[in-house]
């Protein structure tokens, strides 16, 4: 398929409340939608970094900068007969995962519309719908976050994870613990403690946790590993494995027993489906993460959470979660029991509505080939 056209649209859509973790706080969600036409079809990728270099090094300037100076140019006008040779084009470009990533979904989804396909078929999906979980960031007391808790229990979804930070971490979790009993509860501490808090995660230890996310350095495999082995509770890595070679490494060293899968972060759907192989042959969970991703980022996800590897429920939420309105048309809604439905469209399976992609942009370009 011939890349024929791509826009870059900077969106700023208000979150419904601020979410915060332990490096910031984010009360609008700013992201990029790559928009890519290529005969005839239009595929939609989203680009899920930050404004600010918190999460990863990675910002929205960045990935403009990486998107109009080097991907977008070594791709346009070529032909690409699978989303894996566009990806395979840019292997000798270092990191910049989440912007190469919104480039590569974009081309996933106009490569399963051009064969009427669902995306989550032509990645071998094999689920119709995806249990879901919550990720409930840091609040103003205990008390406000059993309360949130609460409403999102009340609502279906089938996990809750808290986010974690010293001095708002044992507290918080017993008091969950006390509250709700034996939920399917996990924390996401986001890097925030070092070996040194050794104690403090012993403690936790006996709360019974499904696991816990990313407690140390985000690119320190080292210390997760003499922290694993001193816990029971499974370790899951978000920030540190941005490659199957860094899953592999991690594996083999006992630094994680459990992987959060982000679609962004591994750099798109091409280099996270042999992620994903390789977890499966090493009968490792995996789970999608989320970014705080707009119906087309979100519908990115939910096809890849239909993979057999994906064995625990994500970060996925339904968009009013999130959103007081989506860009995309259907929203993702939650059905009883917990689960969001996998479109049956082809590719995302749903329609970007453009004016309201008019409303919320703050920057857009569009670069076509000679
Ligand atoms: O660490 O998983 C994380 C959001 C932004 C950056 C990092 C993380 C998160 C989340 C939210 O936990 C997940 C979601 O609901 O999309
Ligand atoms: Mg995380």
């Amino acid at each position: 398929m011939k890349i024929e056209r791509i826009g870059l649209h900077v969106l700023q859509l208000p979150l419904k409340q601020p979410f915060t973790t332990s490096f910031g706080t984010q009360k609008v969600r700013e992201l990029i939608l790559v928009e890519l036409e290529s005969e005839g079809v239009t595929g939609w990728g989203e680009v899920s970094t930050l404004p600010e270099p918190l999460y990863n090094y990675e910002t929205t300037k960045t990935a403009l900068h990486m998107l109009e100076d080097f991907l977008v140019p070594l791709v346009l006008g070529r032909r690409f007969s699978h989303p894996d040779t566009m990806a395979d084009a840019w292997e000798p470009l270092r990191g910049h995962h989440i912007a190469k990533a919104g480039l590569n979904n974009a081309f996933w989804d106009a490569w399963a519309k051009a064969r009427s396909i669902p995306l989550a078929k032509a990645l071998g999906g094999v689920k119709e719908r995806i249990p879901v979980g919550v990720s409930v960031g840091i609040q103003g007391s205990v008390g406000a976050t059993l309360r949130q808790v609460e409403t999102f229990l009340s609502e279906g979804y089938r996990r809750i994870k808290v986010k974690i930070k010293p001095g708002w971490d044992e507290e918080l979790l017993r008091a969950l613990r006390s509250e709700f009993g034996n939920i399917p509860l996990m924390a996401d501490a986001n890097s925030a403690y070092t070996l040194a808090d050794i104690p403090l995660f012993e403690r936790l230890d006996d709360l019974g946790l499904m696991m816990i996310e990313q407690p140390l350095g985000e690119d320190d495999i080292v210390d997760h590993a003499q922290l694993q082995a001193r816990l029971k509770t499974p370790i899951c890595l978000d920030e540190s494995i941005l490659t199957p070679s860094d899953a592999r490494k991690a594996l083999d060293l006992g630094s994680c027993r459990i992987i959060n899968v982000k679609v962004g972060r591994v750099g798109g759907l091409s280099p996270l489906l042999k992620l994903h192989d390789l977890c499966v042959k090493r009968a490792v969970p995996l789970w999608c993460g989320g970014m705080l991703e707009s119906g087309v980022g979100r519908a990115h996800n939910i096809a890849l959470t239909t993979l057999s590897g994906f064995t625990l429920p994500g970060d996925t939420s339904a968009s009013d979660r999130y959103f007081a309105e989506d860009i995309v048309e259907p929203a993702a809604r939650l059905e009883p029991g917990g689960y969001l439905a996998v479109p049956l469209g082809a590719g995302i399976g749903v329609a970007v509505m453009k004016n309201r992609v008019e409303r919320y942009c703050v920057d857009h370009r569009v670069i076509a080939a000679i």
